[in-house]
């Protein structure tokens, strides 16, 4: 296990600062948002899932899309804009889909894939599937109403799914006490009477172990919604491959127990050298075939600006 979950994050960490690397040559057509430092979550959450549950992400969404299998040349042809990308290269870095994985979505909007989520835990639901939802989103995303209307719904239902909240303690540059009464997003998924835990400190072990027995416990005894508040840290800028701590927001040393405390290094050192270097080897041929995708693809063709712009049951008739 310790060995799946090292590739699954040195696979995110080394993507994500290629992504940054080349930046600013433009080749990547969309605003991307890096969630190095947070990876530890959506690793923990994912390797604890099967292969037929499905998650639901936000536009900090490469972590949650990778970690959960998606492809990730399509991923990397979808940031470049090309027709070999996941969302054909309409949707950029903020709008990732694999569906085969399980990765039913990412979205700009903030917010908006929680209610989506809810909608698939119901479905589950009504077939009798055992297929387990998972929905990430930030701290943020507790400020939207939608958030309430469906935590109130997947808990009246019983719903199969975990919510996650990656609390990074900002949305763009505002601290998460500038925005809220007090630091109790926990609290506030306890008075929907869903089951809510805080994990402090990224400890990407802990979160698999929680998130393992929470799903378990869905499938087996139908026991409704969980809740996990998951503290990280975002190391880069809100949008972009800088670094912030000058922009006068946020403080290196607020930062510095973050960057001690890189679940990456950590395993790192749980892993004999010869397993680390069989692991970084393979994936640093895996990334730089998924670059390579992307720069021998093409662009979509003029015609695509016409697809895929409504659903193929849509009828629209004048009235
Ligand atoms: C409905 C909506 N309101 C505002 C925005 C602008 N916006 C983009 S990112 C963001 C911050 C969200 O912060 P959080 O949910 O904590 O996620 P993080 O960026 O920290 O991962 C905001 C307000 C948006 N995209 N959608
Ligand atoms: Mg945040």
């Amino acid at each position: 296990m310790l060995d799946k979950l090292y590739r699954a994050l040195y696979r995110i960490r080394r993507v994500e600062e290629e992504i940054a690397r080349i930046y600013s040559t433009d080749k990547i057509k969309s605003p991307t948002h890096l969630s190095i430092g947070q990876e530890a979550v959506a690793v923990g959450v994912c390797e604890a899932l099967r292969s037929t549950d499905v998650v639901f992400g936000t536009y900090r969404g490469h972590a949650c899309y990778l970690a959960k299998g998606g492809d990730l040349r399509k991923m990397i042809a979808e940031l470049y804009g090309k027709g070999t990308g996941c969302a054909k290269g309409k949707g950029g870095s903020m709008h990732l889909i694999d569906v085969r994985a399980g990765v039913m979505g990412t979205s700009a909007v903030v917010g908006t894939t929680i209610p989506h989520a809810v909608g698939y835990a119901y479905a589950m639901r009504l077939r009798r599937q055992d297929t387990v939802v998972v929905s990430f989103f930030g701290d943020g995303a507790i400020e939207e109403g939608v958030f309430h209307e469906s935590m109130n719904f997947a808990a009246l239902r019983r719903l199969p799914i975990i919510f996650v909240c990656e609390n990074n303690s900002y949305a763009i540059h505002a601290h998460q006490l500038a925005r809220q009464p007090a630091s109790n997003i926990v609290e506030r998924a306890r008075t929907y009477l869903i089951p809510a835990e805080r994990i402090e400190d990224n400890d990407v072990l802990r979160i698999y172990g929680l998130v393992k027995a929470a799903a378990d416990e869905i499938r087996s005894k139908q026991s409704g919604p969980r809740f996990f508040e998951c503290m990280t840290y975002r190391w880069k800028e809100h949008v972009g491959p800088g670094d912030d701590f000058d922009r006068g927001y946020r403080s290196i040393s607020e930062a510095q127990p973050w960057f001690a405390n890189d679940q990456l290094k950590r395993l790192e050192s749980l892993l004999g050298p010869q397993v680390r270097e069989r692991i970084m080897g393979e994936v640093e041929v895996e990334i730089a075939q998924a670059f390579q995708f992307a720069e021998s693809s093409s662009f979509p063709a003029e015609e695509e600006l016409y697809t895929d712009v409504f659903g193929e049951a849509a009828q629209w008739t004048a009235s």
